[in-house]
């Protein structure tokens, strides 16, 4: 159901919005003020995940975040020990741009035991990391290297190879708290070429940089970092 409201809202053009929250920096004190800004924000989702979280919590933090919204809460992890089975659904990652056979495979197959166990909605999503300017915590965590952003023809082919695979979304990466959000040239480049809904996040800090990825072609942008470090970020 997430699946096919994100494919219907991509045709009649609807923009997508996600706030990501990281569980490493939530409490479960602070998440009244937190959530009541989600709420009136244009915010469509909420993504929960990081690169390095080990999942203390991460329930009790989803059963209150859904006591307090109706957003759906869809999971963004880094590794299997942040999967929770109070969430909505599960961005199933595959991580596109390296190679490293953990991310490719070896996570997502260690996840399964765990995700049989839910009623999660999965969705198979091609995860691509584009070079911003400074190494950022998935090419640390994940041992891999971003690709070039000066290529927007080889990562518009990777996105593509991710859609061939079965790939129902592609993500677009610039790392958290990036230097460089990733340009609107590759976004324009990547959804001219793709079919599949195109996710954008990383390092964007203005409503005019949202605004330059719609415009692009970017469905759903992510903003994790601007609104946790100033929360009237939509105000
Ligand atoms: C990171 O795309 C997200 O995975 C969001 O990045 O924290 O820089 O907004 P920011």
């Amino acid at each position: 159901m997430l699946h096919s409201q994100i494919l219907s809202s991509k045709k009649n053009n609807q923009k997508l919005l996600a706030i990501l929250l990281d569980p490493d920096k939530m409490d479960l004190v602070s998440i009244d003020a937190l959530v009541s800004k989600i709420n009136t924000s244009p915010a469509t989702h909420i993504f929960v995940g990081g690169s390095s979280f080990e999942g203390n919590q991460l329930d009790e933090i989803i059963i209150n975040l859904k006591s307090k919204t109706k957003l759906p809460i869809l999971l963004f992890p880094g590794n299997p020990s942040q999967i929770s089975g109070e969430a909505d659904g599960i961005l199933f990652l595959m991580l596109l741009s390296g190679r490293n056979p953990d991310y490719l495979v070896e996570h997502q197959v260690n996840a399964v035991p765990i995700l049989e166990k839910t009623k999660l909605e999965i969705i198979s999503t091609g995860y691509i990391l584009i070079e911003s300017g400074a190494e950022t915590a998935v090419e640390r965590v994940s041992k891999t290297k971003p690709l070039d952003k000066n290529n927007a023809s080889y990562i518009a082919q990777t996105a593509k190879a991710g859609e061939f695979i079965g790939n129902k979304l592609i993500y677009l990466e610039a790392g958290s708290g990036a230097k460089n959000c990733v340009a609107p040239q590759i976004i324009k480049e990547v959804s001219s070429r793709i079919s599949v809904p195109l996710i954008v996040g990383g390092g964007i800090r203005s409503k005019k940089q949202i605004d330059e990825a719609y415009d692009a072609g970017a469905d759903l942008v992510v903003i994790g970092t601007a609104f946790e470090n100033d929360l009237t970020f939509f105000d």
